[in-house]
Formats: structure tokens, sequence, C-alpha cells
């Protein structure tokens, strides 16, 4: 028997760029995602931003209905597109400051206390073959994201720790698969219920990505979780009706799958995550920003030098008034990174702005007084020597 589709859910405009408030997201986009679980958004880039970034990664991948289309069953870019990439459009995106102040919106803390641990386009298909039999992502299994994103469980539901977002460049007529999610209707919600452990890969089930397959598995080792997910998660999917540009912001605990693609089509998305800075048990899915320095491109370089102080603090640089600067570390980095076109100055700043270091536990000066005043004496003593080596030269 065909599956009836699910009711749809249409996005709502962000907030006009440039209107005086300088938020992204409406009010009710930000209680929607901080009650029900979502917030889908259309308008949030410029379509010429969406547009490039499709642009720049689509040949980059399989083309639609090739062989090697086939072969593509499960999420990313096989490394190759994760951040920062090639594309400087999707580069521009994970940073763009109308994201990062939504992100910040819904977290509600300071986009200086964000930081990314995901940004990667990537493809799917619509495929005649399931090649990767139980693992297969053409039609997946009712799941939650967080189990390879933490190393524990989501923080209680008021108590947000991350956002993620699938950020669409395609339309869903032309691709087909919405993605499905359960809205969370309230605190009562049945299916939100903690803990969040009723699906495949969990709590010592086996992990299984196709949802017939998955539902049988469960159907035969658990059935109580199975009749659970097919009574309270199944039913009261939504679909995401998405064109170019539109984001679904959603969370690492809200119940989702991804649907069957058109036979032939090709769907690219990118998918991003940003954690609040002070959960460190939320993984950087990639292998880290530090590490894309050395690339001949110098694409992380850049960014990180010709970016704003708020960028930069997303990908986990030191904010200005930080305990890291110091007279030392202020003129090492400045060696490092002005040649990219560093502006040191808001970092300068707040340091000879800093309040007194306070005296250590016995009285004698801070450490930091120590290190400048033997900086100081050690400029003098040099100045002494130069004297007096010039000395018998000039007399
Ligand atoms: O493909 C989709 O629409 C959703 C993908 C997804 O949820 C996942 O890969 O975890
Ligand atoms: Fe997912």
């Amino acid at each position: 028997m065909p599956r009836e589709a699910s009711p749809w859910v249409h996005p709502t405009p962000a907030v006009e760029p440039g209107t005086e408030s300088g938020l992204a997201l409406h009010a009710e986009q930000v209680r929607s995602w901080r009650e029900n679980g979502f917030a889908l958004v259309d308008g949030l880039f410029p379509a010429e931003l969406v547009e490039r970034a499709r642009a720049e990664s689509a040949p980059l991948f399989p083309a639609a209905g090739s062989p090697e289309s086939e072969a593509v069953t499960d999420y990313g870019s096989k490394g190759i597109m994760e951040f920062p990439t090639p594309s400087d459009a999707i580069n521009e995106i994970t940073l763009h400051p109308r994201l990062l102040g939504a992100v910040s919106q819904l977290l509600g803390v300071r986009v200086r206390d964000l930081r990314l641990t995901q940004s990667e386009p990537w493809p799917k298909y619509g495929r005649q073959r399931r090649a990767a039999g139980r693992l297969d992502n053409q039609d997946q299994r009712m799941h939650v994201d967080y189990p390879n994103h933490t190393l524990t469980h989501p923080a209680d539901w008021d108590s947000p720790e991350a956002v993620e977002i699938l950020l669409y460049f395609d339309a869903v007529e032309d691709c087909g698969g919405a993605t499905e999610f359960v809205p969370r209707s309230g605190p009562d919600d049945p299916a939100y219920r903690g803990p969040l452990v009723r699906t495949p890969g969990l709590a010592g089930l086996e992990f299984v990505n196709d949802r017939t397959q998955a539902e049988a598995y469960l159907h035969e080792v658990a059935p109580d979780i199975a009749q659970w997910r097919a009574a309270n998660l199944y039913p009261r999917a939504r679909s995401v009706q998405h064109r170019p540009g539109s984001a679904l912001f959603y969370r690492h605990d809200l119940w989702h799958r991804g649907t069957p693609l058109r036979p032939g089509a090709m769907r690219l998305l990118q998918n991003m995550t940003f954690r609040r800075a002070d959960c460190e048990w939320i993984s950087t899915l990639h292998q880290g920003w530090a590490w894309a320095m050395y690339r001949p491109s110098k694409v992380m370089v850049k960014l990180l030098a010709l970016g704003s102080v708020e960028q930069r603090c997303v990908l986990g640089f030191p904010e200005p008034g930080h305990a890291y600067w110091t007279r030392g570390s202020l003129d090492a980095v400045r060696a490092r990174l002005e040649p990219w076109g560093m502006d040191m100055a808001p970092y300068e700043e707040a340091w000879s702005q800093r309040p007194a270091a306070p005296p250590g536990p016995d009285g004698s000066p801070a450490f930091d007084q120590l290190r400048e005043e033997n900086a100081r004496l050690r400029e003098e003593l040099s100045a002494l020597r130069a004297r007096l080596e010039d000395g018998p030269r000039a007399g």
C-alpha cells in the first residue's frame, strides 16, 4: 500500500535584511524552534549566494542519474567539502552574519559564545537500488541526530545546546524526497519524553538506517519500541516544503528522517551545526579548522585573518579581552596573521584596557605582571648593551 504523503510545512520569511532591529528571525520563528523544535525559514541569505553555493558544489559530486551516483548511499561529502571548503560561497554561508545572528537568537547567547562544529554540503540521489541495504539512506528510519554529535544526551529541552541546520539548494517539487519531522507539541508530548533512546543504534540496538528494515528489526528484537514508534512518530510526520535558500533550523533531539527522492534526481543541501561554547561534549564533526591552516590555498588563514571578531570566535579564536591575550601572544599572533590582513586592533584595545591583575595568594604580584616587568627589564638591558657596544666605536 503506498504511503500517504505527510502534511506540508511551509517556510516563513526571515526578517528583511537591513531592518532596524538587526535581528534575522521573527519572534514566532524563535518560539517555534524553542517549543516545537523547528523553524523553517526563507530569505536568510541573498539568492545570488545560494545559487553560487550550488554552482560551486554540484560539479564536485557525481551527476544526477550517473552510475557513480548509485554508489552514494549515505550522508556526507566524503571529506571533499568539509568546512573550510574550496567553495567561497559555502564558506561565506557558514559564517554569514545573518545565520550567526539567527543561531544566537535561537540559543539565546551572544554570537561570540557560538562554536561551529559542522558545515558540509552533501548530495542525495533518487536511486534505482538500495545499494547499502540496511545502511542505505534513501528512505530513512525516523531518528534523532544527537548520537553522532554528542558524547552525552541533549540537555533538558528548555536548555538547548546546539542548532542544526539543513539549507536546501533545490526546490522540493524538482527533487522530491522531502525531509520529514515530528513537531513537538509541547512539554507533555509523548514523542519527546526522554530519554530519547528508542531508535536503532542506541541502547543495545543495532544501527539500521533503512526505514523498512529498521522497523522490521525493531519489531523482532524490541516490539514495544516498534509499536511506540509506529504510534508516536510516523503518523505525526510533517514534510518540509523547500525552495533554494530555505533553511530548516532544528535540533539534535528532533525526530526526523530523509525520504526517497524522485528517481534520477539530485538534491544538494548544506548541513551545519553550531553549539554553545560551553558544551564541549558536542564534537566537531570535521578535521578541525587549524588542520586546514596549511592548505596551499590558504583558505582557512584568510577566513580567520579577514573575518570579523564574531566570525573568529565561532571558529574558536579567543575573543578580545580573553585571558589568552598577553603582550607576548598579541605580538606572536600579529606576526603570524598580520601578513594575511589581520587587524589586531580590537585585541590590542581590550588588552590595554584590561583590569589590573589581582595579586597572588601570598600578596606577590601576579604572573602576568611579573612577565611584563621581566620584559621591561630585558628591554632596558639590551638597550644598555647596545649603548656599551656602540660606545668605543662612537668615541
Ligand atoms: O535527507 C534528509 O532529508 C535528512 C537527512 C538526515 O536526517 C540525516 O542524514 O541524518
Ligand atoms: Fe538526521
